[in-house]
């Protein structure tokens, strides 16, 4: 009883999961695809095989016989509307980031998924299923260096595409460290400012590129994020955390250390999918089996909501110059307990 898995957007991120689904999870097939652009689902479709249909219609894709799970991997303004087609449907989801763009069609999307009556839906952050953040949250929630005060990221990208804007800096990148934060701190964002220096000449003409961006937290934590996205040399993640007894850092890339012509060194990934690799292969394997054993884990729409509410504010700050305060309801009972907190 495999698990049929329809892959709703054929772009690099869902051709990607198509590919980790077939070859390396086991447990699971991809049933069905479906694109806007025909030409890429057919083409994603024919790597898997002629009982994998190609569609450019979400909702036959879900329709597709043998389907019994949905991936959206499609953009972020598609989302509601597919999240909202395979609850209808009451299909377990893994939503890629973001779950919707804005908070308010999160809240539409938790309101149905809470109609439904059982949880469905999981946000693909990936960050969540990468060893060395499992590592320090592990550290954290042990409380052996006390409690958390500072979170100091960096996250940084080559270069971006052509089509990204100074917003996306918030919605599309820093987007990742609200959630981590929420997570590793296990408090809730309250508050974001934002910090803009003179954007480097290596920055596309009109984005804003680094910028500084601070999240207050409900537990009196302060977080910073350094956002730059045409670094030049590499894709970085890293995170360390400042604890009343001592400090725990992340992403130094400690892997091949070379000695060589008077210097050493490492390796630097060259984008998110070499970086977070591993990362992405455990999160759908954990998805996969825990929707085959009925359950719903991993990061939830409520998860979802907080990291969309905290780019609305995010984004406010960064056109204000002003300390936003992050706008959110009350955590409904049904996303109780928080799937941040072991229970
Ligand atoms: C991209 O969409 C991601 O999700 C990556 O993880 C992030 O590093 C990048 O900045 C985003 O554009």
């Amino acid at each position: 009883n495999s698990l049929g898995v329809a892959v709703l957007g054929t772009g690099r991120m869902g051709a990607d999961h198509v590919r980790r689904i077939e070859r390396l999870i086991s447990g699971a097939h991809v049933a069905a695809v479906a694109d806007v652009d025909e030409v890429r689902a057919k083409e994603v479709a024919g790597t898997v095989g002629p009982h994998c249909a190609a569609h450019t219609d979400p909702a036959a894709a879900m329709d597709a016989p043998g389907v019994g799970a949905v991936l959206i991997a499609s953009p972020g303004a598609a989302h509601e509307e597919q999240l909202l087609a395979a609850l209808e449907r009451d299909l377990p989801v893994l939503c890629e980031k973001p779950l919707t763009p804005d908070p308010q069609g999160a809240l539409r999307v938790m309101a149905a998924e809470e109609a439904l009556g059982h949880r469905r839906i999981q946000v693909g952050f990936m960050r969540r299923f990468d060893r060395e953040y499992r590592e320090l949250k592990g550290l954290l929630a042990s409380g052996a260096h006390g409690r958390p005060l500072m979170l100091h990221c960096r996250h940084r990208n080559t270069v971006s595409h052509p089509l990204f804007t100074t917003e996306m800096l918030i919605n599309d990148s820093v987007v990742h460290e609200m959630d981590a934060a929420r997570w590793l701190l296990e408090q809730e964002l309250t508050a974001v400012t934002v910090l803009r220096p003179t954007p480097s000449a290596a920055a596309p003409e009109g984005l804003g590129d680094p910028q500084l961006i601070i999240f207050e937290t409900s537990g009196g934590a302060l977080v910073d994020v350094e956002i730059f996205v045409n670094c030049g040399f590499g894709y970085q993640v890293q995170a360390e955390a400042v604890c009343e007894h001592g400090t725990a850092r992340i992403g130094d890339a400690h892997g091949l250390l070379a000695n060589t012509a008077g210097r050493w060194g490492g390796e630097i990934a060259d984008d998110f999918t070499g970086r977070f690799a591993d990362a992405y292969d455990h999160q759908v394997r954990e998805w996969v089996d825990a929707t085959r054993a009925g359950r719903v884990t991993g990061p939830s729409a409520w998860d979802g909501y907080a990291a969309a509410a905290g780019c609305a504010a995010g984004v406010a700050a960064q056109r204000s110059g002003q300390r936003t305060e992050v706008e959110m309801i009350e955590r409904p009972a049904f996303y109780s307990p928080v799937s941040y907190v072991r229970t």
